[in-house]
């Protein structure tokens, strides 16, 4: 639920309770007001979370389709979580630039035939990021692979775990084209056992104008 829709009824409880223990019915904004005060309550009680937008806003995202991200495992780019924009994902304009290849999006969905699920996104730019709720299956270090794509060098993107750095910048290099992926590999990151929120950060464009695009994150354990 979005902090303006929450912010409604508190603003209007001295209203509310000028009418004594019942609120006024005869006015359409109040009705709706008190409506949309009960739906608060019931669906997102206060917690400590809620003192923190960036927490607090996360568990607001799902998996894909239902469908749990585990690691170790291969998480495909296109399938962060269902969600609002600014919630599951932000991106720098309303429009998908690519493939229609699920709900309407912000996300720039890139088809491509070498890509694994044959999608991957593009049209990367800084500022961007992506939600993924994952379960890691072990606590361990695990490798990162990413098949990415660039014309001309890249730009950097980061990868966090519930609002931590994992990563640092990775820098995606020129593969030779848009249409030519290549892997890289981020290695020995600590991650430990239990379901986790990821998120994708776009940083720095590179000489390409964009970040680059990616086809996948897997994650393989080290040890
Ligand atoms: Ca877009
Ligand atoms: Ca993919």
């Amino acid at each position: 639920m979005s902090e303006s829709v929450f912010a409604v009824p508190v603003s209007v409880s001295g209203k509310l309770s000028a009418c004594g223990k019942f609120p006024c019915m005869n006015s359409p904004f109040t009705l709706k007001a008190f409506v949309l005060l009960l739906f608060s309550l019931a669906h997102e009680p206060l917690s400590g979370d809620e003192t923190k937008p960036f927490q607090g806003r996360l568990h607001t995202t799902k998996p894909f389709q239902g469908r749990l991200h585990t690691i170790p495992g291969l998480i495909e780019a296109e399938h962060w979580d269902e969600g609002a924009a600014d919630v599951a994902y932000s991106d720098v304009d309303e429009v998908n630039k690519g493939e229609p290849y699920r709900e309407k999006t912000q996300v720039d969905i890139e088809k491509r035939s070498d890509a694994s699920n044959g999608h991957g996104i593009g049209w990367t730019k800084s500022g961007e990021w992506l939600i993924y709720t994952v379960e890691v299956k072990e606590s361990g270090t695990y490798d990162i692979q990413m098949p990415v794509a660039s014309n001309k060098q890249g730009g950097t993107f980061r990868i966090e775990i519930n609002g931590t750095d994992l990563t640092g910048e990775i820098t995606v290099p020129d593969t030779g084209g848009w249409q030519t992926l290549k892997m890289i590999t981020h290695k020995s990151v600590k991650l430990t056992a239990g379901t986790h929120k990821m998120k994708v950060v776009m940083i720095k464009s590179g000489e390409s104008g964009s970040i680059g695009d990616i086809d996948y994150f897997r994650f393989i354990r080290k040890s």
